[in-house]
């Protein structure tokens, strides 16, 4: 078979601490590593993305003020941003993350070009642009109107791409391509990030990972955790996208300040990752749950509760416990049982991770959006 000649593909993302746009930054990275060109397109740079890569460039949208605005406005200055990179460098496709409001600016942007330079365009969904905004009346109708104008759209888990049918009653094809994760060797040992982090020798380390936000119930995993009945066993890290100010009380409340380590912002996990023994996850929606997968490639089983796409990417209960969404004794048992029980929690960490090397690694998934590229630009306009 011949080759395929390399792209131009147009990536738009969010640049912040989040999955969607670390998903999006890693695609783009190893689309450029298979000689593609990688054009990045928002409002700032993608946290995680090379500075230094000759096939990787970066365009920032001007987001202008204007008096007569109350609210700043995003989509206009986006869409003209992409019109131009679309032209400027003749983009073969136009990859959105997160259909808010990078689809719609896409197809104002596909409607500003002449038919000819029009890149295809691909919409990826990541989980509450369908499962928060697809349902509210202000976002709904605009969602769907973009998902129907796509040329492809893809869901990262097959419940999401049911999800999203349901919810916004759309009835296009939506391809299921699941999230992935290169992993990088960390910087430091296992033993010199737990000693940075003040962890004794025999303390299992929990560790939860997320922006805080309301679906990540950081109330029940520190309820879970305060039912823990060996208070010395254990110490929880938590990696915060946002400030933890606002559970610092609860904390407290709980008698948790000595079992509690907060690090915020935190640009590379992977190190705190190798150090840790448990990944926990107490979500009440999960579309794919990135960290859960992060976790598995440095053999951290999970703890998490059943919801969305999560059976998904732990599929049995080998590779990782779950339970019921919103029982905190529950959770409880399942993170009590593997503190204790050392062995079946290595045992499951190697299981976890040997299943995300079979199954969510940067070779397997990335020609899977390749071999979706190639599909849609060999269709007719
Ligand atoms: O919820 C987050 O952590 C952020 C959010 C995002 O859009 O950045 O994550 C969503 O996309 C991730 C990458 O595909 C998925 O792993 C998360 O499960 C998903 N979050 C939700 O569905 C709540």
């Amino acid at each position: 078979m011949l080759p395929k000649t390399p792209l131009k593909i147009g990536i738009v993302c969010y640049p912040t601490i989040g999955g969607s746009g670390i998903l999006a930054t890693s695609l783009g990275i190893e689309l450029a590593l298979r000689g593609h060109e990688v054009h990045f397109i928002s409002y700032e740079r993608p946290f995680r993305l090379p500075t230094d890569h000759p096939s990787i460039q970066f365009h920032p949208v001007d987001i202008g003020t204007h008096e007569l605005f109350k609210y700043p406005d995003y989509t206009l200055p986006l869409s003209v941003k992409l019109a131009e990179v679309s032209s400027d460098h003749g983009l073969d496709i136009l990859h959105v993350h997160y259909a808010v409001p990078h689809a719609t600016a896409a197809i104002i942007a596909m409607s500003m070009l002449e038919p000819s330079q029009r890149p295809r365009l691909v919409t990826t969904l990541h989980g509450t642009d369908t499962t928060l905004l697809g349902s509210h009346p202000a976002y709904g109708p605009a969602i769907r109107h973009a998902l129907e104008r796509s040329d492809a759209v893809t869901a990262v888990s097959s419940y999401l791409a049911r999800e999203t049918q349901r919810l916004l009653n759309v009835s296009r094809p939506i391809d299921v391509i699941y999230n992935f994760f290169a992993p990088t060797s960390p910087d430091r040992s296992r033993q010199e990030s737990r000693e940075e982090l003040g962890v004794a020798d025999g303390e299992t380390l929990l560790i939860h990972v997320s922006n805080l936000r309301p679906i990540k119930r950081i109330d029940l995993l520190l309820q879970a955790v305060a039912l823990l009945e060996d208070r010395a066993s254990f110490r929880l890290l938590i990696l915060a996208g946002e400030s933890f100010a606002p559970f610092e009380a609860e904390v407290r409340r709980l008698g948790l300040e000595d079992r509690v380590i907060v690090r915020d912002r935190i640009q590379s996990v992977e190190e705190y990752y190798s150090a840790a023994d448990i990944c926990l996850v107490t979500s009440d929606s999960e579309s794919f749950c990135l960290t859960i997968l992060e976790g598995m490639f440095h053999e951290c089983p999970s703890v998490s509760t059943r919801v969305g796409g999560i059976p998904e990417v732990i599929r049995s209960d080998s590779t990782g416990l779950m339970v019921d969404s919103g029982d905190a004794e529950s959770l409880a048992a399942q993170i009590s049982e593997l503190i204790v029980n050392r062995e079946r929690r290595q045992e499951m960490g190697r299981a976890a991770k040997l299943f995300a090397e079979t199954h969510f690694t940067a070779d397997i998934i990335v020609p899977a959006y390749e071999s979706l590229y190639y599909r849609e630009l060999a269709k007719p306009r």
